[in-house]
């Protein structure tokens, strides 16, 4: 029976969908290769749905004789194993960045004597287009929530940035650039107890109620569609905790990190300048039980973060307890440092995933900024965060703004440095 292979992604379904699937069921039986959550996170944004999801979907259509998982964005590895008669695509490959693909999918059906078939692109209809529509329409809390364990599967790391208010939250939400043919973005936000107690003029002591905290998350999430993780300090009493990963969960957040210090917590890129305690890791295994016993989806992950090496307690008890935390059921360790070279971290790395080869670890290399992503990623690090860069840049050019005027008795002279005010009027979509 003659086969013919489609590769598709299908996140909102439509007739043009059904137009490749028709002219494929015309020469042979269809095999669909829907592209794995992996193969896409490489390039664009998740799917809205899950690949489980998309794959009843697309099993359901007829005309389509099987689902095969494709799990590269190039068609070549599929085609080369299912050795189709045909391949079908749309024509809107000829140029742009798909074009490499076409040429490398036509090398491969040549190698073996397939064939390429293209389909004249169905106007007026566009999945992109589709999605950014549905992605302004927002989310749900459960799809938010879900979102962040779905990105530890697919991507070898995830980038988390800053927000500490709805603005900030928007510039992480939508910033893209391009670079080699695919669009990197960042993945998600992080709440940070310095940042949000900053902006609102208060120290990074947890002085900030949880409820303010809340608040402020959500409204970021009342504009904005990726998931967040909380940086929920030291979670506080155990009874608080249980009660607080309930109302972080309700709305949407997707994992709370909790660091392992008790008392009055100072913020830990004071390290030992400033008097902290670290709690026992008894305790601290107790609160990671009671958070998980506490939460009512799984998709909601507890994070144990570890000061040891911001206490200079050395490298033996970040792994001690790392171990122990782990064995308490923590879904993911983050380590963190104020180290300027990210040796120690590394060093970590490599002990702890000895043990634990596949349990998810953070870092936050707001001192070893030297050190990039991909190295991260390499030495086993699943996400990154860049944990206070967005008010970091604000203040600075606020207060620029507020010098100038106050210097010049006009804003004339700071006016080039400033966004335009057709800008700010068209930033947010309905003020017109
Ligand atoms: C935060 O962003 O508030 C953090 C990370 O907890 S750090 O400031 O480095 O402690
Ligand atoms: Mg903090």
């Amino acid at each position: 029976m003659t086969t013919v292979y489609i590769g598709m992604t299908v996140d909102v379904l439509h007739h043009g969908h059904i137009n490749v699937i028709a002219r494929a069921r015309e020469l042979g039986n269809v095999i669909v290769g829907l592209l794995t959550d992996s193969a896409i996170a490489d390039h664009k944004r998740l799917p809205y749905l899950s690949y489980e999801h998309r794959q009843t979907v697309v099993q359901n259509i007829s005309g389509v004789s099987e689902v095969v998982p494709q799990e590269t964005w190039d068609y070549v590895p599929n085609l080369l194993h299912y050795r189709p008669d045909f391949m079908v695509h749309g024509t809107d490959w000829l140029e742009g960045p798909l074009a490499p693909y076409r040429a490398r999918a036509m090398e491969a059906l040549e190698s073996y004597g397939g064939e390429l078939v293209e389909v004249p692109y169905t106007e007026g209809v566009s999945s992109h287009s589709m999605v950014e529509q549905m992605r302004a329409w927002g989310t749900t809390p459960d799809l938010r929530r879900a979102t962040l364990k779905r990105l530890i599967a697919a991507k070898p790391i995830s980038r988390f940035i800053e927000a500490h208010s709805p603005i900030s939250a928007l510039i992480a939400e939508h910033t893209s650039v391009e670079v080699d043919a695919r669009l990197r973005q960042f993945d998600g936000f992080w709440s940070s107890s310095l940042t949000d107690s900053t902006a609102r003029g208060k120290p990074d002591i947890e002085a900030l109620d949880i409820h303010n905290r809340l608040q402020n998350i959500d409204d970021m999430f009342e504009v904005t569609t990726k998931p967040l993780i909380m940086d929920a300090d030291t979670g506080g009493k155990v009874e608080h905790f249980e009660l607080n990963v309930r109302s972080m969960e309700r709305i949407g957040i997707s994992a709370a990190i909790i660091e392992d210090k008790k008392g009055l917590k100072k913020n830990s890129l004071f390290g030992n300048e400033v008097h902290q305690d670290q709690e026992s890791i008894e305790a601290f295994c107790d609160k990671i039980r009671a958070g998980r016993a506490a939460r009512v989806s799984e998709d909601f992950m507890i994070i144990a973060r570890l000061e040891s090496l911001i206490l200079e307690k050395g490298l033996n008890d970040a792994i001690e307890r790392a171990g122990a935390y782990a064995r308490a059921g923590a879904d993911a360790i983050m380590i963190h440092s104020r180290q300027s070279s990210s040796d120690e971290v590394f060093e970590f790395a490599d002990i702890f995933r000895q043990e634990f080869p596949y349990l998810p670890l953070v870092s936050v290399p707001t001192s070893y900024n030297r050190t990039s992503e991909d190295e991260l990623a390499e030495r086993g690090f699943n996400i990154v965060i860049y944990a206070n860069h967005l008010l970091r840049a604000a203040y600075p050019a606020m207060q620029k703004a507020a010098l100038s005027i106050l210097e010049n008795g006009r804003s004339a002279e700071i006016d080039e440095d400033l966004m335009g005010i057709s800008e700010i009027l068209e930033l947010i979509p309905g003020t017109r």
